[in-house]
């Protein structure tokens, strides 16, 4: 075959079948175990709080579907506790990969990104109730190899917890429901002491949100008052794909992919529809406007999926 034929089959192979997927990679991911004071509300409340990395969720973990996580944790030589990670990604021996590491040890583990999705990580030392209870969890988005869904313009990652008033045994009521760790956290409505930062996007912008429920205990009724999430991947897959869905439940340890969409200017408020839950703490505003600041034009862009 001539020279000229080649590229032109090349051409038409590129324009039928695509551009190749990215090649398969290993992501090297490191976390330390902080053992730590979390202010967790916005009247300057704090409380012990065991982290991966000194924050309430832990860092986001991103791949892609075929890729290798190689993993490792350390737990400072300082703490009291031993600690583990759990990645819901992961398909390994729960003796072996998610067995705790006693303070001033080091463990590496790897595995294959098989499943794409957004899925809950956390600490599974026990007491496991108290590690998840104080905060040590997160999540990882594993990105599908070959993406079918429409296109975000902006992504934002919210991970809804309980804090109770002991944390070591979960008993009696508890105190507040969370988003990323702090009551109100992007609700000046409810909360004057909030820090004023808040969920930002454009009318017509496909906004999608990877959030977790980290529990211990609740499940989250997971709705945008004054919105309908477009569509809803089950665990984050495109595979699992329900549209023009209201409230969608989302149990302790899961964790599913919404997309948001608003037609016109204003706000949603992001929240889980048990009242309990929501008026706790558990509401997140997201705002609607045509014209952002240099600074809100970078929210939920390049990496930036937490808002501060
Ligand atoms: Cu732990």
């Amino acid at each position: 075959m001539d020279f000229f034929k080649k590229v032109a089959l090349a051409a038409v192979a590129v324009a039928v079948f695509g551009a190749a997927p990215a090649m398969a990679k290993t992501v090297k991911v490191s976390m330390k175990s902080v053992e730590t004071e979390w202010q967790y509300d916005n009247d300057g409340n704090k409380m012990l709080a065991f982290t991966f990395d000194g924050t309430i969720p832990g860092p986001v973990v991103r791949a892609t579907e075929g890729d290798t996580v190689e993993f490792t944790l350390t737990n400072d030589k300082n703490n009291k506790m031993s600690h583990a990670m759990d990645f819901h990604a992961a398909r390994v021996n729960v003796l072996n990969e998610f067995a705790p590491i006693k303070p001033g040890e080091t463990k590496t583990f790897s595995f294959p990104a098989t499943y794409p999705g957004v899925f809950f990580y956390h600490c599974g030392a026990m007491p496991m109730q108290e590690h998840i209870g104080r905060g040590m969890f997160g999540v990882i988005i594993i990105d599908p190899k070959k993406d079918t869904r429409p296109k975000a313009d902006r992504e934002y990652v919210l991970v809804q917890s309980e804090i109770y008033k002991d944390p070591t045994t979960l008993q009696g009521p508890f105190e507040t429901t969370v988003f990323n760790g702090r009551k109100f956290r992007y609700d000046p409505v409810h909360d004057p002491k909030a820090s004023g930062n808040v969920l930002i996007a454009k009318p017509g912008e496909r906004v999608r949100v990877y959030f977790a429920n980290a529990g211990p205990n609740d499940f989250s009724a997971f709705h945008p008052i004054a919105g309908i999430w477009d569509a809803v991947y089950l665990s984050g897959n495109p595979k699992n794909v329900q549209h023009g869905v209201q409230t969608f439940v989302v149990g302790p340890g899961d964790a599913s992919t919404f997309d948001l969409i608003s037609p016109v200017e204003g706000g949603n408020a992001i929240v889980t529809h048990t009242m309990r839950g929501a008026l706790t703490g558990g509401i997140a505003v997201i705002v609607f406007k045509n014209k952002l600041t240099a600074a809100e034009e970078k929210l939920g862009k390049s990496g930036n999926l937490i808002v501060p």
